[in-house]
């Protein structure tokens, strides 16, 4: 007798806005508001101008380091605006549009790029910092609404990823728990199509990266992270799940990295230039501007005028970056235990009497 062996189970990729800006019938009433367009189409223009000064900043020895969004703010930015104030975000890197709706200031993400962790200090105090260690975050989130689990409170934690991250241990082992403790969570993965120079077709041979949730038994959904649109649909229904006890989702966002890694990186190395200009056409501000143009006759003088309106708030906040006191060395001591280790207070020591300063 053979067995039947299944075919992998198919997740279709949901939309709502197409790339030629426009809206799907379906689109649920919520999302039926100019003043939401607005505000969220004026919030990915934020976070990409943003986004282009600090690589700007990096480039002429500014900032330490920077991971940059572009072609992704859709995804952050719906992110955002789903979350309630009382949810709590537990970000990666690349989820700067997110960050700053949830009040982190444009100065505060700088000064984390910039070398100083008093930047993530200023996090709002629902959220967790963002993580630069691969997928350790999605473990972090579990143990988050496990709390919220045993404290029977009516709230979602929410997470992020990248594509690559969902390969490792941490993600499968949180989705796990996720699933057999039914726990509110929304892991969002940020499906970019490269960790750093390895292609998605390297990093897994699953057809989708909804799929990988079937194991643990959470629901997944697969979403055109281009498409602020659908994003909010999906984020709004697994978050309300989340928050009336349903259990998790886990949310794919298919988008594309239209930039290096990180500033350290050069994508021209490894990348064809054929998918990145194809990735280009499909943007999620190309076609939200089309929705605007056509829906709310929005025009070029109109956007002209909300960039220079952007660009003046962010160089108020890039200046005030600028003049912020130097990072003490030191804190990289302070704040990993409650009490420092032996090894390291010795080392600490060492260090400061090597600068010339004293011991606290
Ligand atoms: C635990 C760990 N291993 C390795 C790294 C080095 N590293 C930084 S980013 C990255 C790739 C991540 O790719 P992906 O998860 O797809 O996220 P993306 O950067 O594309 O948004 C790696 C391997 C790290 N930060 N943490
Ligand atoms: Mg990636």
């Amino acid at each position: 007798m053979a067995f039947a062996i299944h075919p992998v189970l198919h997740y279709p990729l949901q939309q709502l806005l197409n790339t030629e800006g426009q809206l799907n019938a379906e689109t649920p009433t919520f999302l039926h508001s100019p003043e939401l367009w607005l505000n969220a189409y004026r919030h990915m223009w934020l976070t990409r101008l943003f986004d282009q000064r600090a690589v700007a900043l990096q480039r002429t020895g500014q900032l330490g380091t920077y991971a940059s969004c572009l072609g992704q703010e859709a995804i952050s930015s719906a992110i955002g605006f789903s979350l309630h104030a009382e949810d709590v975000f537990i970000p990666y890197y690349r989820d700067q549009a997110a960050q700053l709706l949830r009040g982190m200031t444009m100065t505060s993400i700088l000064q984390f790029w910039g070398g100083d962790e008093w930047g993530s200090h200023n996090t709002s105090k629902h959220d967790l910092p963002a993580c630069i260690p691969i997928a350790t975050q999605v473990t972090h989130a579990a143990g988050v609404a496990t709390a919220f689990k045993l404290r029977h409170q009516a709230q979602a934690a929410l997470t992020t990823c990248g594509d690559g991250a969902s390969s490792r241990g941490d993600f499968y082992e949180a989705l796990n728990l996720a699933g057999v403790w039914h726990l509110p969570l929304v892991v969002v993965i940020n499906n970019n199509q490269w960790a750093i120079s390895v292609p998605l077709s390297q990093q897994t041979a699953t057809e989708t990266l909804a799929q990988k949730a079937i194991a643990a038994g959470v629901l997944a959904v697969r979403v055109d992270g281009n498409d602020f649109f659908a994003m909010m649909t999906v984020l709004d229904e697994a978050l309300q799940r989340a928050r009336e006890g349903k259990g998790a989702t886990l949310i794919e966002a298919v988008t594309y990295r239209l930039c290096d890694h990180t500033t350290a990186d050069d994508m021209s190395r490894y990348a064809d230039s054929k998918s990145r200009n194809a990735a280009q056409q499909v943007e999620p501000l190309l076609r939200f501007r089309q929705l605007l143009a056509t829906e709310l006759q929005w025009s070029d003088k109109q956007q002209q005028s909300m960039e220079s309106e952007l660009l003046a708030t962010i160089s108020t906040a890039v200046d005030t970056y600028l003049a912020l006191p130097p990072a003490n060395p030191a804190d990289m001591f302070d704040y990993l235990y409650a009490e420092l280790p032996e090894d390291l207070a010795q080392q600490k020591a060492e260090f400061l009497r090597r600068r010339g300063l004293s011991c606290t």
